[in-house]
């Protein structure tokens, strides 16, 4: 059951301050967060861990959407669309990315496609407005497993992240293994050129690319179980210079998935855990039953990224 327009749970307060706890969601399970800053607003957009318990695999159908207007109070918008939405896809609804470009919200994200092209594959939603409704954009994948051939599994064309440089041109990343790029056209449901390897160490999934001052930063889950890693450089083509581990195993998951964001002058780091304590007769978070949380982010003087500090109390109000 699916409550609307529900202030998140784990606002509480502490010293004065208002702070939101890790995880911020505890009686619904979000992986994978992609976050998007429009306007006044933080959208994050979530998979949704539904396994009955740990021991066997991801059971993912839809996709839920949440916003804040401070990063502490959460509203809850329900799925914004499932993975069946996209005619040619069997399921799996996993990792997503949410752009604005040309006053449309484009929603890449990953699905298993049917017998006609096997494998995962990307698909590209399209809505007026960051609460949806979403519907497919193409009529068909946008990539197939097919595209690529750098490795043997099916699920290497995983987990996009969408990249619009300060000169318009947009770029997707993808990949597992392998991370990939390749540039959009301006309508956003066309590649415009071929998808082309990165050169990048320990790359598991989960490519995220945001740039601060003239600096590139790619950031992605490195090694199994997961941490996430991170690269810089002056040229989103790269090449791409490794600047080590940037979060640690994040507590009860063998896999992450960060998004990075700035917002009201302030960098976060968001990502998912394992934490949720058991509820009632339900069973704990855990590898299949992940919990988004929320971190700050900061800086050193030369522009690269201090490690991040995952806590248990999350972000504090100004
Ligand atoms: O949530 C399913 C998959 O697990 C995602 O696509 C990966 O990034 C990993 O989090």
């Amino acid at each position: 059951m699916y409550l609307k327009s529900l202030v998140a749970s784990a606002t509480m307060v502490l010293s004065g301050s208002v702070v939101a706890e890790n995880p911020l969601f505890s009686h619904v399970f979000t992986a994978d967060p992609a976050a998007m800053v429009d306007g006044d607003t933080v959208w994050l957009y979530t998979g949704h861990d539904e396994a009955p318990n740990n021991d066997v695999f991801f059971e993912m159908h839809d996709w839920l959407a949440f916003s804040s207007k401070d990063m502490i109070n959460w509203q809850e918008h329900g799925p914004i669309m499932k993975a069946t939405d996209f005619q040619w896809a069997t399921g799996h609804a996993w990792a997503s990315h949410m752009i604005e470009s040309q006053g449309k919200y484009w929603f890449y994200t990953t699905v298993r496609h049917d017998d006609t092209k096997p494998g995962f594959a990307v698909g590209v939603a399209v809505s007026d407005s960051p609460k949806g409704p979403f519907k497919d954009a193409l009529g068909k994948a946008l990539i197939t497993n097919d595209m690529t051939t750098q490795t043997e599994n099916d699920w290497d064309d995983i987990d996009p992240a969408a990249f619009i440089d300060d000169d318009g041109q947009a770029y997707l990343f993808f990949g597992n293994l392998v991370p990939k790029y390749v540039k959009l056209k301006s309508n956003m449901v066309e590649l415009d050129g071929p998808i082309m390897p990165i050169d990048l160490p320990n790359f598991t999934e989960a490519a995220w690319v945001h740039k601060r001052k003239k600096q590139y930063y790619l950031s992605y889950a490195c090694f199994f179980p997961e941490k996430i890693c991170y690269a810089t450089s002056d040229s989103i083509h790269g090449p791409w210079k490794y600047q080590g581990i940037l979060n640690e195993m994040a507590g009860n998951t063998e896999t992450n998935h960060q998004s990075i964001i700035e917002f009201g002058g302030r960098s976060y780091f968001i990502y998912h855990t394992g934490a949720v304590a058991p509820q009632g007769d339900q069973p704990s978070g855990g590898r299949f039953r992940r919990s988004v949380a929320i971190d700050r982010l900061y800086y050193k003087r030369d522009g690269r990224l201090k490690r991040v500090v995952m806590t248990s109390e999350g972000i504090q109000s100004k």
